[in-house]
C-alpha cells in the first residue's frame, strides 16, 4: 500500500494513493460504511502504532460520483469513519500538488457528507469550503462525575461537536493530559444523558474554549477526537462548529475573520457565508506540508500486523 503522510497545522493525515481496498463505485455514504464494516482492521493497521499514532487520521482515495470533483475521499480515523475532516482535506490538497495531480487554484473533492470546495493557494496553503454547519442545541448542561455541571452548545460542522465556551482548566500543553481527561468525562456525561446530535448522532469530538496566547488570535481551542487522541489543529470541523455558533450569537458577521488557534498554537483564519439551510458554509485557511511518503508492509509474521490494540 502507498501512503504520503503530511502535517496540517501539527496534525497528521496519511492519504492512501494505491493498494487501497476497492469499494466499487456506489454512493459514496454507502462506499463509506462499506469501508468500516468491511475493511476496519486495515484502517487500524495503517494508523496505529507501530506504522502509525492514534492522532492520525487516513484518507481513501477514491472514484467520485459527482462529476466536477477531482476525487472522492473517504476520512477514518483508528476507531471509525469521519464524516469530514478540515485538516486532512487541507492535507489532501497540499498531497495531491505533490504528486502534481492538482495546480494552484480550484478543485472540488467529495466527502461521504458532500462535496467540498478546495483552493490551493500555493504548495501549502489551502483553503476549504466546507459543508453546511450549524448549531442544534444551545446552552446544554449536563452534570460531568468528578468535575460537576457542564454547559456547551451542540453544533455540526461535518462531524458532531459539544462546544465549551469557557474550559475550566487553563489551555495550555503542559494541561494536555488532565484536558483530555476531563473531555472524556464530557462526552461519557453526554451519552449516559442520551445527548446527541441529529438523529441519535454520536457526538465523537468535545471542544474546550479559552483565550488565545497570541493576540493576533480570536481564541485557542483544545479539541479531542473520537479514538481519544486530541486534535494537534484548530480541527477543521470543530472549527465549522464554532462558527455557526458564533454566528449564531451574533458575535461574528459574515465574511469576518476568526483566527483559531490550537492547543499547540497553530492557526486557522476561518469566515463563513449565510448557509442556505439556516446554518453558515465555512471557510477554513491553514497550511500544510508533505512528510514522508512510503510504502507499507503488513507481514503475516508480524504480530503486530493489525496495529496495537491496548
Ligand atoms: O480537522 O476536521 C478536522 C479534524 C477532525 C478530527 C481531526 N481533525
Amino acid at each position: 500500500m502507498r501512503v504520503i503522510d503530511s502535517h496540517t497545522g501539527g496534525e497528521p493525515t496519511r492519504v492512501i494513493v494505491a493498494g487501497g481496498p476497492d469499494l466499487g463505485a456506489g454512493p459514496l455514504p454507502l462506499r463509506a460504511a462499506q469501508l468500516q464494516s468491511e475493511h476496519g482492521d486495515l484502517c487500524k493497521a495503517v494508523l496505529l502504532e507501530p506504522r502509525g499514532n492514534d492522532a492520525m487520521v487516513g484518507a481513501l482515495l477514491v472514484s467520485p460520483s459527482a462529476p466536477d470533483c477531482v476525487t472522492g475521499v473517504i476520512y477514518f480515523n483508528p476507531i471509525a469513519n469521519l464524516g469530514m475532516c478540515g485538516h486532512a482535506t487541507i492535507g489532501l490538497a497540499v498531497t495531491l500538488a505533490h504528486l502534481g495531480r492538482i495546480g494552484p487554484g480550484r478543485h472540488r473533492f467529495e466527502t461521504p457528507v458532500g462535496v467540498v470546495e478546495v483552493t490551493l493557494h500555493d504548495a501549502h496553503t489551502v483553503s476549504v469550503v466546507n459543508v453546511e454547519s450549524d448549531r442544534l442545541f444551545h446552552a446544554v448542561t449536563v452534570d460531568v462525575p468528578g468535575v460537576g455541571p457542564v454547559t456547551g452548545d451542540v453544533a455540526w460542522g461535518g462531524n458532531w461537536f459539544f462546544l465549551v465556551k469557557q474550559s475550566p482548566i487553563a489551555l495550555n500543553s503542559s494541561n494536555i493530559a488532565a484536558l483530555t481527561d476531563l473531555t472524556l468525562r464530557i462526552r461519557a456525561a453526554l451519552d449516559e444523558a442520551g445527548i446527541t446530535g441529529r438523529n441519535g448522532a454520536w457526538i465523537d469530538h468535545i471542544e474546550l474554549f479559552g483565550p488565545p496566547a497570541d493576540p493576533a488570535a480570536n481564541g485557542r481551542n483544545f479539541v479531542l477526537c473520537p479514538g481519544g487522541a486530541y486534535d494537534r489543529s484548530p480541527c477543521g470541523t470543530g472549527s465549522s462548529a464554532k462558527l455557526a455558533c458564533l454566528a449564531a450569537d451574533g458575535v461574528l458577521a459574515p465574511g469576518e475573520d476568526w483566527v483559531q488557534e490550537s492547543i499547540i498554537g497553530s492557526t486557522y483564519r476561518l469566515s463563513y457565508q449565510p448557509g442556505a439551510n439556516g446554518g453558515v458554509i465555512p471557510t477554513i485557511t491553514g497550511q500544510a506540508f508533505v512528510t514522508g511518503e512510503a510504502d507499507l508492509i503488513f507481514d503475516p509474521a508480524d504480530p503486530y500486523a493489525k496495529g496495537i490494540r491496548l
